[in-house]
């Protein structure tokens, strides 16, 4: 095989492998709960391995020995049946050892997962088709706050998430961070993370909800503890005054135009609930729950028609004139 084609085989070989690391992947842990769960599936995919090669080598062996032409069919061998007896006792003792160890090693796997950590940050969750409402509880009402899409957590410290929906049934998945949990209207449920290294992490509803399930990602951002702590000082004050005219007519037509009835932007008139907090959407990384990058140019795209990039979504297109969709936009971009 000349060497090109040889390498090429090895690199598509190599190829899927390379899922299996990065910012959403259960098998590169970045928290304890993940790291956790990676030990417990690494324990069951090693049992379940040994148990399935030794249940194939039995059959194998019992399809290829022949009996002996002399035996008749149906001829009885009570030392046989006595030794078959014992097998079938043993191994059934051994499964029920088994499923038992397991059972055991899953419990120990899960108990960092849903740990009640008094000193963890407790953020509250809420999905919504198709975004996230992330809600920052303090013990004083004017130090908490609401954002969206954006999760920023301090690292080396337990971050408790309360999960509930506003609609259909969604779920919290972090996949570098920890395990699985539905968010279900009515009912609070909890999950528990302590990530270990800095970074960003992306996560995924993972409970279909409608038409644009796929696109409901959020991002997790771990930060140092001092910069978490600036972040949310900062992420606690409303929205400053507009810094200039143009931002200042964008501000008014936010309300002129409808925004202000679906979105919040505190410290202004803007107080809507249907649609995410926009207080400091400037500084957020993604736009449309992960969909696109936030930059300028797919802030505008948004703005000029929400449905062509995510259709089927909330927020409808709104009818705004080129003057009044800039104005907009740059009131948008500096709300950081
Ligand atoms: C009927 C309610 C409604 C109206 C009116 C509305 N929006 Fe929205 N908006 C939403 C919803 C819902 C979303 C979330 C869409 C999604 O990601 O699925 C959204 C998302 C956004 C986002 C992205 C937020 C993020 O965190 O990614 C921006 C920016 C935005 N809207 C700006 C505006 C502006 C500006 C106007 C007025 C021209 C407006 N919206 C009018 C409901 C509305
Ligand atoms: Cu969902």
């Amino acid at each position: 095989m000349p060497s090109r084609m040889r390498a090429g085989l090895v690199l598509f070989a190599a190829w899927p492998l390379g899922a299996c690391a990065g910012r959403q992947s259960t098998l590169d842990p970045h928290a304890l709960q993940s790291a956790d769960i990676l030990r417990t599936f690494v324990v069951f995919l090693v049992v379940a391995a040994i148990v399935w090669i030794a249940v194939v080598v039995v059959l194998a062996a019992g399809l290829l020995r022949r009996p002996s032409p002399s035996q008749h069919a149906l001829a009885l061998d009570p030392p046989f049946e006595n030794r078959a007896g014992q097998v079938v006792l043993g191994l059934g003792i051994a499964t029920i050892i088994i499923v038992l160890a397991l059972s055991v090693v899953s419990y120990a796997g899960q108990r960092s997962v849903f740990a009640k950590d008094p000193n963890a940050l407790t953020l509250k969750i809420t999905g919504h088709q198709w975004w996230w409402e992330v809600l920052y509880e303090a013990d004083s009402p004017h130090l908490s706050f609401v954002t969206a899409n954006e999760i920023r957590i301090p690292i080396e410290q337990p971050v408790r998430v309360q999960l509930e929906s506003a609609d259909v049934i969604h779920s919290f998945w972090v996949p570098s961070l920890t395990g699985k949990m539905d968010l279900i209207t009515g009912q609070q449920n909890e999950i528990q993370f302590t990530a270990k290294t800095a970074g960003i992490y992306r996560g995924q509803c993972a409970e279909f909800c409608g038409l644009q399930h796929a696109h409901m990602a959020f991002s997790v951002i771990a930060l140092p503890q001092d910069e978490f702590r600036r972040w949310r000082e900062h992420e606690n004050q409303s929205a400053g005054s507009p810094v200039d005219p143009l931002a200042k007519q964008g501000e008014d037509l936010f309300r002129a135009r409808g925004c202000a009835l679906c979105h919040t932007v505190r410290g202004t008139l803007a107080g809507g609930q249907l649609g995410p907090d926009l207080t400091h959407i400037g500084s957020r990384t993604t736009i449309a729950a992960g969909t696109l990058p936030l930059n300028s140019a797919t802030l505008g795209a948004w703005l000029a028609d929400p449905q062509h990039i995510k259709p089927g979504n909330l927020m409808p297109q709104m009818p705004l004139q080129s003057d009044e969709l800039i104005a907009i936009h740059h009131y948008l971009e500096q709300l950081k």
